[in-house]
């Protein structure tokens, strides 16, 4: 029997090998990798989410679940079908332009690739008109805006109103977060929503693409 408690236990404490191991056995049993993908891995990262939440798990913890649930999901990718990854919604994140801080936003990109999310990730110092590309070039469903800076955070308006100006701001809805956001000033720019974390980011990605 698979034993998807245990993935999701090992999921939790970031162990790799065992979280493998269990995969395995549940693969050589007949269990298929989407599944172990949904009842093990993403189950397991939902908790992950809510223990970041309540202050039951911190950043380094978080990451290396994360780092877990990706390399586990590199083992499983050649054996799911089309589909069973991704297509909840297409999310573009990026930092904005000026802004170099990463980590945060790397950590939002992960979990909601985690979710399912199909997540294309353009990196720091983003400029308005790249956003505005890709969200055109990839029909994106969902804009994550990440800055870290006071002196950046400006930089999330004119992106949005780069949007408006190319008649994109009707189709996307926009995320934004990082230290110095506040759900204020998310009201104040016009965004869809904000997230003080990772986990809450996930959620909200969710009740956005639905
Ligand atoms: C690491 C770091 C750097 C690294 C960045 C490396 C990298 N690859 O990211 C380096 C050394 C490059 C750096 C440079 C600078 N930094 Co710096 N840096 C930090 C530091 C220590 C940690 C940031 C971090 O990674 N936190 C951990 C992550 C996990 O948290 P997070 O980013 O907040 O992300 C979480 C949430 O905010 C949220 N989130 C993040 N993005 C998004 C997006 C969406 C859509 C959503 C929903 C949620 C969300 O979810 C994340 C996960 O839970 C902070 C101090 C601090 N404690 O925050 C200063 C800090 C941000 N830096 C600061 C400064 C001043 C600078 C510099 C200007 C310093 C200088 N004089 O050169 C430069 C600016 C460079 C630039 N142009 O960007 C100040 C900013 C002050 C301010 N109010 O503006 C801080 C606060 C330090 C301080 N106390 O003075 N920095």
């Amino acid at each position: 029997m698979a034993d998807f408690q245990k993935m999701i236990e090992a999921l939790i404490e970031g162990d790799e090998k065992k979280l493998t191991n269990l995969a395995q056995s549940a693969l050589d049993e007949g269990v298929s990798a989407k599944e172990i993908l949904e009842k093990g891995l993403m189950a397991g990262m939902d908790i992950v989410g809510e223990k970041m939440e309540a202050e039951d798990m911190f950043i380094p913890e978080v990451l290396r679940s994360a780092k877990t649930m990706s390399a586990v999901i590199d083992t499983l990718k050649p054996l799911l079908a089309e589909g069973d990854i991704g297509a909840v919604a297409k999310v573009i994140i990026g930092t904005v332009k000026g802004d170099l801080h990463d980590i945060g936003k790397n950590l939002v990109a992960m979990m909601l690739e985690s979710a399912g999310f199909d997540v294309y990730n353009l990196g720091a110092d983003v400029p308005p008109d790249k956003f505005v590309e890709e969200i055109k070039d990839k029909v994106a469903d969902i804009l994550c805006l990440s800055a870290l800076l006071t002196t950046t955070m400006p930089m999330m308006k004119t992106t949005i109103s780069a949007l408006a100006e190319s008649g994109l701001r009707d189709k996307v809805k926009v995320m934004v977060g990082g230290a110095p956001v506040t759900q204020d000033f998310a009201d104040q720019i016009g965004a869809d929503g904000y997230a003080h974390d990772a986990g809450s980011a996930t959620k909200l990605a969710k009740a956005l693409s639905q």
